[in-house]
């Protein structure tokens, strides 16, 4: 019997009819002086955006418009990650070098 299943399991994947959760998905920014890259975004629902701190002055990540409202603590190195799990369009500063230091993250 298990060898039946492991055969059919088996077929199912080279058939490709077998559903696989998807891993979910991460992105990857990067907080810079004084930018984030990328600063446009587009990506699937129940996507986590992890910003990685790579410059040398304090930042954050704060969403001033959006379908959600999050904010980081200001730091110099280190990670924040959010899972985005609302559709819209997301306008997110560092609040200390706006308005130029702007990103937008669009979930579909
Ligand atoms: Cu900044």
């Amino acid at each position: 019997m298990k060898k039946l299943i492991a055969a059919a399991a088996a077929t199912a994947l080279a058939a490709g009819t077998l559903a696989i959760p998807a891993l979910a998905a991460t992105k990857t920014v990067q907080v810079k002086d004084n930018k984030f890259v990328a600063n446009k975004l587009t990506v699937s629902k129940g996507t986590t955006v992890k910003w990685v701190w790579k410059g040398k002055a304090p930042h954050n990540v704060t969403v001033t418009k959006g379908p959600a409202k999050f904010k980081s603590t200001t730091q110099v190195k280190g990670s924040f990650s959010k899972k985005l799990t609302k559709k819209g369009t997301y306008t997110i500063l560092c609040t200390i070098h706006a308005p130029g230091m702007k990103m937008t993250i669009k979930v579909k």
